[in-house]
């Protein structure tokens, strides 16, 4: 059976090359998909998702959270990383090991030795819940790459160029699957289009994304 209809299967690749120093990894987070739903829930509890407002004053419809020694806020004022949760005034939940350990274990993999992420941002979203292209330019260190971790629904990820007007190309990020983020493309445009509607397994009606960064 498997030899008539292999032609057929569409079988992702382990490893695919976005761009210049961009690489997705499929699955990459499989292996710790239990211990990090179950870290996700403790970090919840200690601080919650909340949808923060933008320097123009809308309000997005992803809801965020961090942890990590910095977090990523957003408010009236602008974009910055914080050690204070500044909704409850307490630093961010610590960044559980197996938090650490997928973000290291895929930078490395990326061709990134040293990778020591100081802050995870939190993303939560709900069907129709979007966020527009944008670069990931509040770090610090831009030499150090991005990695991000996707969970839950799937997902259909932009990514373009250095300017915003740059084609974009789609693809597919499914639970599990981890993109690697550094070098020449670091500070490309991408973005995630609406997400649809379903169900997943584990998480329910949601997608989760964590994005490890070296901020400071
Ligand atoms: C998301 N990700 O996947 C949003 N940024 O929900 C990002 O904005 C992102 O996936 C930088 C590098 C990788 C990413
Ligand atoms: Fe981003």
């Amino acid at each position: 059976m498997q030899d008539l209809f292999s032609d057929l299967i569409p079988v992702l690749p382990e490893r695919e090359t976005l761009a210049d120093g961009a690489l997705l990894l499929r699955g990459q987070a499989l292996g710790s998909e239990k211990e990090l739903i179950a870290s996700l829930t403790e970090i919840t509890m200690q601080a919650p998702f909340r949808h923060m407002t933008t320097p123009g004053g809308f309000t997005m419809s992803v809801a965020m959270n961090n942890c990590g020694p910095l977090g990523w806020v957003s408010d009236r004022s602008g974009y910055r990383y914080s050690p204070v949760d500044p909704q409850t005034g307490n630093n961010w939940p610590e960044m559980p090991d197996c938090f650490l350990q997928l973000a290291q274990n895929a930078a490395a993999k990326a061709g990134y030795k040293n990778f020591v992420p100081d802050a995870c941002l939190i993303n939560r979203y709900e069907p129709k819940n979007k966020l527009s292209l944008h670069q990931d330019k509040d770090e610090k260190s831009p030499e150090h790459p991005i990695v991000s971790v996707s969970l839950g629904l799937p997902a259909t990820f932009q990514f373009g160029g250095l300017k915003r007007t740059d084609p974009v190309l789609k693809y597919a990020l499914h639970h599990g699957d981890v993109v690697v983020w550094g070098g020449p493309s670091r500070l490309y445009y991408h973005g995630i289009t609406p997400l649809k509607e379903g169900e997943h397994p584990l998480l329910g009606r949601c997608r989760i994304n964590l994005t490890f960064r070296k901020a400071a």
